[in-house]
């Protein structure tokens, strides 16, 4: 097996050059390789060392897939102080994203070039973790506290630029990296450039009410996540304690972080965000159909916004609309957007006025004779889509590529209004759709493989994170969230408050809390979708009748100021008004049901169960290819927290028996109608397997 760590003395500069694609993690191999480089340096002929990387990036950080595994020597904190302590000294040249451990070597060296296109950063805090290989202590004695602070909690990579202000970066070029870093190592060599060791220097002291300020505002911008504090103690320590005892209590926080769930979970969602944009049965080498011009039916808050997604990543658009006056709404709600995204600094005016001029609006459908693909994204009404799905069939030259933006409707259905349904697929967008990350890709029965290859990784392009969903009554997420709002509602009526049940959901993690995303979402819109439903389809009425009777007196939620709770026309400040428990009371009489308290553990399980158990016969179904998709979607689209992993993973960490104990109980306090366990679910806990390990064995 040869190593991808390869040393050659280039015009007397000891070049290390490592290669181990995709990312250059820093695998065993790869540590052991440089070990061995720097440790033949110390001696041989060469006058300073170099370190650099091939392929797409510089070391993107510690190997993830060896997490969990016993850990194998060199260990990289130990490795990257032997790298600094080099009696020649050490220049790292950086380009693409050099993260994590990788950057942790570039603070152990003693000299850093980049490209000007390249970013750093310590993002272990999106796995749960932090810096473990002497970042928290290095980064605040060449940055500062604050600025370290900064980056470690938010996890976001930073600018050459930037980190160049910051004095983490000596030298930026343009192109040639290893030409440039040789010659510039030479330059230090000839110029008489000493070692220098990050670890001699000191950290800037900082008030300590710059440490409690960040406490007390970690309640907000980091909620229930147990790492962050453990952050903030590594580096305080950097400006407090000598660098081998800041290290010593980096390693036991680290070793804490590593065994804590939260970072199992964050370490699942990483791969099981990557894995979801594989597409089971359709091979990567699949060719993808050229997507340059994209049209979009309908400019409405969802049009609005998915024409926006496509702007922002460079394509040309065509809005269509009914007519000019309805165009102009359309065009006036993006304009809107983009000028709320500069007032908020998220984009520059300039950058604003290009995407914005992407969009071009027309009430012909003519204008979308050439375009590559279409999404339509009119309100919910099947024969509507059909309609246009047909007019589409006639318009659209060959090859384009029909979506239908719908949120549960039959894509089948939809698709065989045409004469191409293998070119029909579903693209579910999350409102705001210019924001929301997630998006659900609907497998019709048709679509073909090349279709299906090319929305996934247009979804990349568009910077949203794309899952595969087969065709059912609200796709995967939807579909699971009725059995969520069912049990809220319920919740309501047999005694809780909009406000309790808010916050049992929001304390336990979740975004926001089932009542006010029914808010949020407008009491109106599922009113409308249940007109649609017969009896049966709508469920049980106490899941319902609150909203109804709500709607009724003309509460629709924030778009009327008032809903389950009643809003700051100013402010949008929510407070809770005494005329919705009369409301609630009113209804729970007439259903005959007697209110009594809920404690918040039993709202928990009622509304994370009802999610699992759907979620369980979706995956039985393969609507969902796999657990983590099903976990990326909530993630992403929903509000569960990254930390407790998604639906799937907080089953098995609960224990399915569990899981399964809860519902039968359930069954038997509320009936089967909404609590019969999902076969797949008795079938693992009988089998004492987890959903995990059942899908190794079933999906591959
Ligand atoms: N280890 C192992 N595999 C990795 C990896 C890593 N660090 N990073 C990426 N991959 C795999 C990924 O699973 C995928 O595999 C492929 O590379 C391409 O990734 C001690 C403890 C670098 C910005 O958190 O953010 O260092 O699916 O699809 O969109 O302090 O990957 O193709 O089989 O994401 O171009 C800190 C994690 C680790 C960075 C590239 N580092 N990676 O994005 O490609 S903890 C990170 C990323 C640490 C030390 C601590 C991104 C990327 P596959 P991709 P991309």
């Amino acid at each position: 097996m040869t190593s991808p760590v390869s040393y050659k003395i280039v015009d007397e500069i000891g070049v290390i050059t490592v290669d181990n694609p995709p990312v250059n993690a820093l695998s065993q191999a790869v540590r052991q390789g440089l070990q061995d480089a720097i440790r033949t340096a110390q001696s041989d002929a060469s006058k300073a060392v170099l370190i650099h990387c091939v392929g797409r990036t510089f070391f993107a950080g510690a190997d993830i897939t060896e997490f969990g595994k016993p850990a194998v020597e060199p260990f990289l904190p130990e490795l990257l102080n032997e790298i600094e302590d080099s009696t020649k000294l050490v220049v790292a040249a950086l380009h693409g994203t050099a993260l994590g451990g990788g950057f942790e070597t570039a603070l152990a060296s003693h000299y850093r070039i980049a490209l000007d296109s390249a970013k750093v950063g310590l993002p272990e805090v999106k796995l749960g973790l932090l810096p473990g290989a002497g970042g928290t202590q290095r980064l605040p004695r060449l940055a500062g506290i604050p600025a370290s602070l900064e980056m470690i909690l938010t996890g976001t990579p930073i600018t050459a630029g930037r980190a160049s202000e910051l004095g983490l970066v000596d030298r930026i070029v343009s192109s040639d990296l290893r030409k440039a870093a040789i010659e510039y190592t030479r330059e230090l060599v000839d110029s008489g450039a000493l070692v220098r060791r990050t670890s001699e220097l000191t950290a800037a002291t900082v008030d300590d009410s710059v440490f409690d300020e960040i406490r007390s505002g970690l309640a907000k911008r980091a909620r229930g996540q147990t790492v962050s504090s453990r952050i903030v103690d590594c580096v305080k320590a950097a400006s407090e304690l000598a660098f081998t005892d800041g290290l010593k209590l980096e390693r036991e926080l680290f070793v804490e972080s590593m065994r804590d769930p939260q970072s199992t979970a964050l370490q699942h969602m990483f791969f099981a965000e990557r894995e979801a944009a594989k597409v089971l049965g359709v091979s990567r080498e699949t060719a993808h159909r050229d997507i340059q011009k994209v049209g979009i039916i309908g400019g409405g808050t969802m049009g609005g916004g998915i024409a926006m997604s496509f702007a922002n990543a460079g394509y040309a658009v065509t809005l269509i609309e009914i007519n000019d006056d309805a165009l102009d709404r359309g065009l006036a709600i993006v304009e809107k957007n983009y000028a709320g995204s500069v007032k908020r600094g998220k984009l520059s005016e300039a950058a604003a006025n290009k995407c914005r001029d992407l969009i071009i609006g027309s009430t012909e459908y003519a204008a979308l004779a050439d375009v590559d693909i279409v999404i339509e994204a009119v309100f919910e009404d099947v024969e509507l889509k059909k309609d246009i799905f047909a007019r589409l069939d006639k318009v659209c030259k060959p090859g384009a590529i029909l979506a239908t933006n719908t949120s549960y409707q039959d894509v089948n259905a939809i698709a065989a209004v045409t004469a191409r349904p293998e070119d029909v697929i579903g693209m579910h967008f999350f409102s705001p759709a210019h924001i929301m990350k997630l998006l659900e890709v609907v497998r019709a029965d048709k679509t073909a493989d090349d279709v299906l290859g090319t929305v996934m990784s247009l979804a990349k392009r568009i910077r949203k994170v794309a899952v595969v969903s087969g065709v059912c009554y609200g796709f995967i997420g939807n579909r699971m969230l009725a059995g969520y709002f069912r049990e809220a509602q319920l919740c309501l009526i047999e005694g809780g408050l909009p406000e309790s049940i808010d916050a049992a959901m929001y304390d336990w993690g979740m975004a926001m809390g089932p009542i006010s995303v029914a808010d949020l979402a407008g009491l109106d819109v599922g009113y409308k979708a249940r007109q649609g439903l017969s009896e049966e389809e709508r469920g049980d009425p106490r899941s319902y009748r609150i909203p109804d009777a709500l709607v009724a007196e003309g509460r629709l939620g924030q778009k009327s100021g008032a809903g389950f709770y009643t809003y700051d026309p100013m402010t949008r400040k929510k407070t809770s008004d005494p005329a919705v428990l009369e409301v609630i009371e009113r209804e729970a009489r007439d259903l005959g049901v007697e209110r009594g308290a809920i404690e918040a553990d039993e709202i928990i399980d009622r509304l994370i169960y009802a999610l699992v158990n759907e979620g369980l016969r979706i995956l039985d179904e393969g609507i969902a290819q796999r657990p983590g998709d099903i976990d990326v979607v909530y993630v992403y689209g929903y509000g569960f927290p990254a930390w407790r992993g998604g639906p799937m993973h907080y089953a098995d960490a609960v224990g399915l028996d569990t899981v399964l104990a809860r519902i039968n109980e359930f069954r038997g306090r509320f009936g089967a109608d909404n609590w019969t366990p999902a076969p797949l679910l008795e079938k693992l806990v009988a089998e004492n397997t987890t959903i995990v390990d059942w899908a190794k064995r079933s999906v591959g």
